[in-house]
């Protein structure tokens, strides 16, 4: 008899992200999980419950093949969800201890028994951590996981998991790479995309509490009646999946539509016109969370246009705020090209000598590096410098300078290299992780914001990958202490499989990619060498126009060596940090050979740690960078039939156009970095494919993302 090939899954388009409950192989774990899961009683009408009842409906029937409606349970095994006051039940199981620890937002999830029977309990306080606790169990479930592992008290470390998008009321996605905004400004509020709800469920299955929906860039017109009512439409269909709306604040609107001469923030006329705004935006949405401002930033309005701090600009939206529970994340992403100063220094000599000097609801929101977004930075020197303020740490999901949609890069080792960064604050131990979660320095409450990589694509996010980024985000803003490797398993096993051979090598892939790109991109600590404007591909030799915008200000490649001194003899960045951190980057010794070129001009023929030149580790980690791209392709090329075609196609493709860009990058910087280090490349290295004359003259127009106005 003629073997018969196996079917391949059916072709899959990646709308369902990590939530596609497709029905789990037949195995005996499967049949404990039927005897055990086959009913559940949910009650309670409000609309989170109904959300936790129809999801775990949803993913018991597909999950495990259930009919229609998984049984009501009446006194046989199955799932009891709710809260002490939604479920008698519940009120019944004697876990008030548990639940005494998880607060607002956590959940318990416990094997009990109810009336002599064995039932899962799905147990909060309040509705959404029923929800939350749904979503893990269907993780769990999902990854087909072990009995023992079922029992577990989960409590979000960070209050705020906040997704900030810089979406446009035009339609388009400032540095987006995944189609167009997902808001459908033009139709809401009469029209409400049912992708609205989707959207929600995936944020609230991985813990997202909070949306900015609109650009850091910001429009007043939003501010309007007409934007407002679609503002609340979308609320309304958030709010049972426990995400408030915040809205970017444009700090000239008080001018721009409030009909005042000045948006001075200490000029009464001003801050009754943000106390009157607000208090219209609560009519619209009575949950509203607050703003998100980026002033006096890159052509932004701001107080200074007036004199005035940052504190006093973000004091008079606070105040504004504050009777209606509001918060406001205040952005430190500043720079300015006339002040004669290491652009890295900037944002810190601004900031720190205003901390205690902001309204108690605001957050200084702070991005992971101090200069912006690059494939490696060190952690910002705001964190551990700031401990009157509580800061938020911002990182970007969209692949801005990381290959935008085309490139896999698996960004949770980059999130969780800052978040265990120590700042030495209050000496060793003093995370970041700590900073922002509040414990450090004893504030309430902690944020942690992630520049969204979604749009109107089919599968949000552009690459199939970058999905993963959207997750690790609020897996890690939940629980700072999830590895990226856990993390990266448990998105590989809800995405694509539960197979082995798959599941591993593509862990390892994902938990490689990042290096890769580090690697072939800006290795040993260099950073800011990419195109002019829109950041597509590698500019090296940008050096006309603003300053602080061009690759020469941050590489300094001259014939001696390469690399931004920032040490003592230099711009001293480094007395930024506490005394320990400081003493460890400035020392040529010491400091981590992943940030060397960022803190020091290393001579082209010093001899590094692997016995190679300057110019000798620059050329192997360029190479190494491509290779680990062949080596990614390999193994997926290795994982064929394993998955869907649809998306191992797609894969394939994108690694493909990544294996060609990394070359690209690799041959432009090399023979770029040559002209100053004068060196041949080392024996047997691949030969560049053009001259540097023809990569200098590559031009791209219409770059996704690239703001319209430049
Ligand atoms: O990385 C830069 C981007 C800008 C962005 C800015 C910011 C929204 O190139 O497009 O503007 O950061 O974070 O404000």
């Amino acid at each position: 008899m003629p073997a018969t090939a196996p079917i391949p899954p059916a072709d899959d388009d990646g709308y369902r992200l990590w939530l596609r409950y497709e029905p789990l192989p037949k195995s005996a774990q499967r049949e404990q999980y039927l005897a055990h899961f086959s009913a559940m009683d949910v009650d309670g009408a409000s609309a989170t419950l109904r959300a936790a009842r129809d999801e775990l409906g949803r993913g018991l029937r597909g999950l495990l093949e259930l009919p229609q409606l998984p049984r009501t349970r009446a006194d046989g095994p199955g799932i009891v969800a709710g809260t002490p006051d939604s479920s008698s039940s519940i009120a019944r199981l004697g876990i008030k201890a548990e639940l005494a620890r998880v607060g607002h937002e956590g959940f318990v999830l416990k094997q009990c028994t109810l009336d002599g029977k064995p039932v899962l309990a799905i147990a909060a306080n309040r509705d959404v951590g029923v929800l939350y606790g749904v979503f893990q169990f269907l993780r769990w479930l999902a990854t087909e996981s072990d009995f023992k592992s079922l029992d577990l008290v989960s409590v979000p470390k960070i209050r705020h998991r906040v997704l900030n998008h810089w979406d446009n009321l035009d339609g388009s996605v400032e540095r987006g790479y995944a189609g167009s905004s997902l808001w459908d400004w033009h139709k809401l509020p009469d029209y409400v995309s049912p992708r609205y709800v989707d959207y929600a469920r995936a944020n609230a299955s991985i813990g997202i509490n909070s949306v900015v929906l609109t650009n850091v860039n910001a429009n007043a017109r939003l501010l309007t009646p007409a934007y407002l009512a679609k503002v609340s439409a979308l609320a309304d269909v958030f709010r049972p999946y426990g995400i408030r709306v915040f809205l970017t604040a444009r700090f000239s609107a008080p001018v721009e539509i409030g009909g005042l001469e000045s948006a001075d923030p200490l000029d009464s006329r001003v801050a009754a016109f943000w106390k009157a705004k607000v208090h219209e935006i609560y009519r619209f949405a009575p949950d509203f969370g607050g703003f998100l401002v980026k002033a006096n930033s890159e052509g932004q309005p701001g107080p200074g246009r007036y004199g005035r701090s940052h504190a006093d600009g973000a004091n008079v939206l606070a105040d504004a705020l504050a009777p209606h529970g509001g918060i406001l994340f205040w952005r430190a992403f500043v720079y300015d090209n006339d002040v004669p100063e290491d652009r890295a220094k900037q944002a810190y000599n601004e900031f720190r000598p205003l901390d205690g000097l902001f309204r108690k609801n605001v957050f200084v929101q702070v991005k992971n590096g101090p200069i912006d977004f690059q494939p490696r930075e060190p952690f910002h020197p705001l964190f551990g410098a700031m401990p009157r303020t509580p800061l938020a740490l911002e990182v970007q999901l969209t692949q801005e300078y990381l290959g935008c949609a085309t490139h896999l890069c698996y960004l949770a080792p980059m999130f969780a290299e800052c978040l265990d960064s120590d700042t030495y604050e209050r000496g060793p131990g003093s995370t970041v992780s700590h900073v922002v979660d509040g414990t450090l320095d004893g504030h309430e409450e902690g944020a942690m914001a992630g520049v969204a990589n979604i749009g109107s694509e089919r599968n949000w996010c552009g690459h199939p990958f970058a999905q993963a980024n959207w997750f690790a985000f609020g897996r890690l803003a939940w629980d700072h202490r999830l590895s990226a490797g856990v993390i990266a398993e448990e998105w590989v096993r809800q995405t694509f499989s539960n197979d082995p051979r798959f599941v591993r090598p593509v862990k390892d892939l994902m938990l490689a990619s990042r290096e890769a790109v580090v690697d072939y991109m800006t290795p040993l600590g260099l950073h800011h060498l990419m195109a002019w404007d829109h950041h597509y591909g590698p500019g090296p030799w940008i050096k006309d126009g603003r300053a602080d915008w061009t690759s020469v200000y941050f590489h300094r490649a001259d014939s001696d060596g390469v690399g931004f001194d920032r040490t003592r003899t230099g711009s001293d960045a480094v007395s930024q940090y506490e005394p320990a951190v400081a003493q460890r980057f400035s020392s040529r010794a010491a400091c981590p050979e992943s940030l060397l070129l960022w803190f020091h001009h290393v001579a082209w023929s010093e001899r590094l740690r692997s016995g190679r030149t300057l110019w000798e580790e620059l050329c192997h980690r360029y190479q190494s960078g491509v290779d680990s791209v062949r080596s990614m392709q390999k193994t997926w090329q290795s994982l064929e039939g394993l998955i869907d075609r649809a998306r191992f196609q797609h894969v394939q493709s994108l690694l493909k156009i990544q294996e060609k860009e990394a070359r690209w990058w690799r041959d432009s910087c090399l023979l770029y970095f040559q002209t100053h280090s004068g060196f041949p490349l080392p024996k047997g290295a691949e030969p560049p494919e053009h001259t540097l004359e023809e990569y200098m003259r590559i031009v791209h127009y219409y770059v996704p993302g690239t703001p319209r106005s430049v």
